[in-house]
């Protein structure tokens, strides 16, 4: 019988491709060249499954293009990528990668904080530059983490994953807002209590944001909830581009109406918004959240997994449209 037919969309550890080879007929973009749409439809005709990173858009016109499509995995937490509902319609299967990533991105998201409420990147490039000639009271002088009041909007994994950070390791009080409330266990364990969206701008630090994206969450913080937030609060974005306006969040650093800013995720990445570039009191990353070597490895390792469990009994480890298991 003749191995199903995948397509690696993007570049991924040598290790993983060799594993799927044993499983599959593979034909892999190991160049890593980011394929526009027509050559994604291309190269996805006659195969039965894509490996997909979160730049991989996976819509209606693809579906309709590569009808011997049966299951597409990705190799990311977040699935905004996915048209789901048009996956489900076409009986293609989506699978993602969550759990092992949350404590890596955690990190991160704490990193970020870290490096915005202290100011420092915007140091070392003062310090590159050459002109630090001598110590100052006030001298990159930024707010402090420990004692501080965290707020985490959106109270995932990863968000509770950050709650627990803060709550635990910097004596932080912690609120949260999420669509809905955790059960008091879980609260306790993350120290954490549910507040509305707005007394969270109102009142937090430091405000995280850790929600998916979708079209209910896209500009989540605009102009108008910046507006609510402290002039000595920081905010960071490891979620996704288009929960935050970044135009609106530039404006607002420029302005000093908030402190400081910790962003992972942009708008139309990789493209930076230029007015975001044109502030110093902006910690900008270029989606590194979950790169660290062995989480990247577990993230692939989990997809090749997907697509390997699938074709061989039909029982993927982490599905998110079941509906299309029970047709098949
Ligand atoms: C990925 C992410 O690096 O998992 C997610 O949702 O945003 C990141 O961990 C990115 O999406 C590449 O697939």
């Amino acid at each position: 019988m003749s191995k199903p037919k995948i397509l690696v969309a993007r570049a991924v550890f040598p290790e993983v491709i060799a594993r799927l080879e044993q499983h599959f007929e593979v034909e892999a973009n190991q160049a890593d060249d980011s394929w526009p749409k027509a050559e994604l439809i291309a190269r996805l005709q006659g195969k039965d499954g894509a490996f997909t990173t979160g730049g991989d858009r996976i819509d209606a016109e693809v579906l309709a293009a590569c009808p011997q499509l049966k299951i597409c995995a990705n190799m990311a937490v977040g699935y905004n990528n996915f048209d789901l509902d048009a996956m489900t319609a076409a009986g293609v299967l989506a699978t993602n990668a969550p759990d092992v990533l949350t404590e890596t991105t955690a990190d991160f998201g704490f990193a970020l904080l870290m490096a915005t409420a202290r100011r420092i990147t915007e140091s070392e490039h003062y310090l590159r530059a050459g002109r630090w000639t001598k110590w100052s009271y006030d001298m990159f002088a930024g707010s402090d983490i420990h004692g501080s009041t965290l707020g985490v909007l959106g109270m995932g994994r990863i968000g509770q994953g950050i709650a627990k950070r803060g709550a635990h390791g910097f004596g932080m009080k912690v609120i949260y807002h999420n669509r809905s409330r955790l059960d008091a266990a879980l609260e306790a364990e993350c120290k954490a209590s549910y507040v509305s969206k707005e007394e969270l701008l109102k009142t937090a630090d430091h405000v995280v944001l850790v929600l998916p994206y979708s079209p209910a969450s896209h500009h989540t913080i605009g102009a108008a909830e910046l507006a609510l937030m402290k002039p000595s609060a920081t905010l960071v974005n490891i979620a996704r581009g288009g929960i935050v306006d970044d135009a609106a969040l530039a404006a607002a650093l420029r302005d000093k109406r908030i402190a400081a800013a910790g962003l992972d995720v942009f708008e139309g990445e990789p493209m930076v918004h230029p007015d975001l570039l044109a502030v110093s009191n902006v910690v900008l990353t270029p989606h590194i959240a979950s790169a660290s070597l062995p989480t990247r490895l577990a993230m692939a390792s989990l997809a090749a997994a997907n697509l390997i469990a699938f074709f061989n009994d039909k029982r993927p480890l982490t599905p998110l449209n079941t509906a299309v298991l029970a047709i098949k």
